[in-house]
Formats: structure tokens, sequence, C-alpha cells
């Protein structure tokens, strides 16, 4: 992939492990239904939410303040950190219900990310497929699927060059948990 720095550690967590913090974060985490600007209307976010970590965050048009990390998520952190070598700061988790919860295409390039910073994806249940696309040639695709258990990182200049998103999916499947660990500013 070029004018990308894309690592991929599938099944870094085992399936029990994962079986088990998709459990606990489903039931622990406190989710959150936020409304998202789209084409200057507020409608709801198709995904549900949550944002923890040490520092406020604005992410596509919201504030979001973060809650205090958990025992389960510093324990997630803790795994993936040597292999980022980076400290994560924050986390912002998404929890698609079904297939029809979805992320449209963006960059993680907000502002308040520090500039080329690793961002560390860890996917938890059901199985989707993550899409990679060209900024500047929407044409040009490249596309993984992320299991339960899998790690992602991507750092350098991959948000730079490229969009991804989780589409939705026609198939009948159970829920899936992506936590997307930040260094913020
Ligand atoms: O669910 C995923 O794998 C991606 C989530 C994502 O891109 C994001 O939260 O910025
Ligand atoms: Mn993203």
């Amino acid at each position: 992939m070029e004018n990308a720095d894309v690592v991929f550690y599938p099944g870094l967590f085992s399936p029990p492990q994962s079986d088990n913090f998709l459990t606990q974060l489903s039931n622990h985490i406190n989710w959150r239904h936020e409304p998202i600007k789209f084409w200057g209307k507020d409608v709801l976010q198709p995904r549900l939410t949550a944002y923890y970590g040490d520092k406020p965050y604005r992410y596509s048009g919201i504030a979001m303040q973060p809650a205090s990390w958990t025992p389960t998520l510093l324990e997630i952190k803790s795994v993936i950190e040597p292999l980022a070598g980076v400290n994560f700061n924050a986390v912002l988790i998404n929890l698609y219900r079904d297939g029809n919860d979805r992320i449209g295409w963006h960059s993680d390039d907000e502002k308040d990310l520090a500039h080329g910073c690793v961002i560390g994806s860890v996917s938890f249940g059901a199985t989707r497929r993550f899409l990679f696309r060209r900024r500047d040639n929407h044409h040009r695709k490249i596309e993984l699927l992320l299991h339960n258990g899998d790690f992602l990182m991507m750092a350098g200049t991959t948000q730079q060059f490229w969009q991804h998103q989780v589409p939705k999916t026609a198939k009948k499947i159970g829920p899936r948990i992506n936590l997307t660990f930040r260094v913020i500013k």
C-alpha cells in the first residue's frame, strides 16, 4: 500500500479473550447514540459510540468529554502499546449493533490528533469488511476483513493519502465492537 504505514496483527487476542472483552464492553461501556451534522442536518450516527481517556476530543463536529479508563480498556491498551510504540491517551469506541450499522468514508485526521499519529484499532465480535480508498483516486481500493481479536495499526501518512470505511452488510450478523486508540494533543 503506497504512501501508507499499515500493520495488521490478525488474531492478536485469542477467541476466548476476545469473546470475554466483547461481553464486558457491551455491558459496561456507557454507550451513546450521538447526532452528527450531515449536509447541515442533525441525524443520528448509524452506530453507538463512547469516548474514554485523558483528553477531550472534537470528532466530526461533536465535542466529546472523556470518561475515565476502565480496567478492561487499560488491559487492552497494555497489550497493544508495546506493538505501537506509543502511549495512547484516548480511545474512541464504536458498537456496530448489526449489519446496518456502519461508518462512512473518512480519514482520522481531526486537528486534535497528534500529526501522523499512530491509530491502534482493535476489533471484537462479528467480522466486518474494512475498506481503504485513495483520497486522490476513489477507484483505488484495498479491502481487509476484520475478525474477532484482530489489531490494525495505521500510522505515518496513511490518513493523508487514504480514507477508510466499514460499509453496511445485508448479512444477518451479530454485534461488533471496534476500539480506536489515539494520541490526542
Ligand atoms: O470500526 C472500524 O474498524 C473503524 C472505525 C473508525 O474508522 C473510526 O472510529 O474512526
Ligand atoms: Mn477512522
